[in-house]
């Protein structure tokens, strides 16, 4: 059993990052580690605080469902002040460095499906909630919040069986904690750093989605269809090929393959 200390000292300590993870606030037990961010965002956090937590009460995923986050998971949320054109690119940052990260740690080879979830062997390890608050052209701040299953018995959660896993499950063995996050924030301050030299975060992104050239079905608000998730375009959105041949430019929205 590897027991980590998250304590924001470990976290820290010769962190090769310039600012992403140079300042934690970690708590054993929080509701939700955005809730706490947003409202150190809100106090004027540096850019780059992480905010973390060993258990979260009321884990929040997309369109107010719940994220399962007892301890054994990590639940993090990092705080950043992006510009504005950067903000389609973040849900590309942030699901590459937790792929990137897993990989890294534990030799695993992660998948991406578009939206935001990082599977493993077609299961679903790792969440992302990016919530942003802006005003006309100005990002007040940008919360990316990241729950990732780490050493967690999913037995023991059947309500999420049989779409999620753990890395602890997959392994046979427990992960450190801390060498993840370490390995993460490094990842995404190196990825988000680049954002600027307009590198290659767009393809290996693409790239990296076991959703395209699948036969899908798409829930985005009122849309419910099948057809084919054709490509991703800059922007993050997925564009969908229907029977009838035309093609929909989906922003949001939840994915299943359908063979
Ligand atoms: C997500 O939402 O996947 C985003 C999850 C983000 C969680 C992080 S943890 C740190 C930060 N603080 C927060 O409060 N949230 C963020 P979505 O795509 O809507 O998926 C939610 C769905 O995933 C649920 O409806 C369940 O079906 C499933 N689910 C819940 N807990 C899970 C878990 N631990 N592992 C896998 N699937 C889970």
């Amino acid at each position: 059993m590897v027991e980590d200390s998250l304590s924001p000292a470990s976290i820290t300590d010769k962190l090769e990052t310039r600012f992403i993870g140079q300042r934690v606030i970690y708590h054993p037990r929080v509701t939700s580690t955005n809730e706490l961010a947003k409202q150190e965002a809100q106090r004027g956090a540096v850019g780059g605080t992480v905010v973390i937590a060993d258990e979260q009460t009321a884990g929040r995923g997309r369109l107010k469902r719940v994220w399962l986050s007892p301890k054994g998971s990590l639940a993090l949320s990092i705080i950043l002040y992006p510009g504005v054109v950067y903000l389609p690119s973040l849900i590309m940052v942030a699901s590459l460095s937790v792929a990137h990260s897993i990989e890294a740690v534990t030799g695993l080879k992660p998948q991406l499906r578009w939206p935001n979830d990082v599977l493993v062997n077609g299961r679903k390890v790792s969440g992302i909630l990016i919530e942003n608050n802006v005003q006309g052209s100005i990002v007040n701040y940008t919360i990316i919040g990241i729950g990732v299953n780490v050493n967690l018995k999913l037995s023991d959660f059947p309500g999420i069986l049989p779409a999620a896993t753990s890395l602890s499950d997959e392994l046979g063995r427990d992960v450190s904690r801390l060498a993840l996050i370490r390995c993460l924030l490094v990842e995404m301050e190196k990825l988000y750093l680049a954002l600027p030299t307009g590198g290659s975060i767009y393809q290996e992104w693409r790239d990296s989605l076991i959703t395209l050239g699948r036969r899908v079905h798409i829930k985005s608000g009122e849309v419910d269809c099948k057809g084919i998730a054709e490509s991703v375009a800059s922007d993050g959105s997925l564009l969908l090929r229907h029977p009838d041949g035309s093609l929909t430019k989906i922003v949001a929205g939840d994915v299943t393959l359908c063979d």
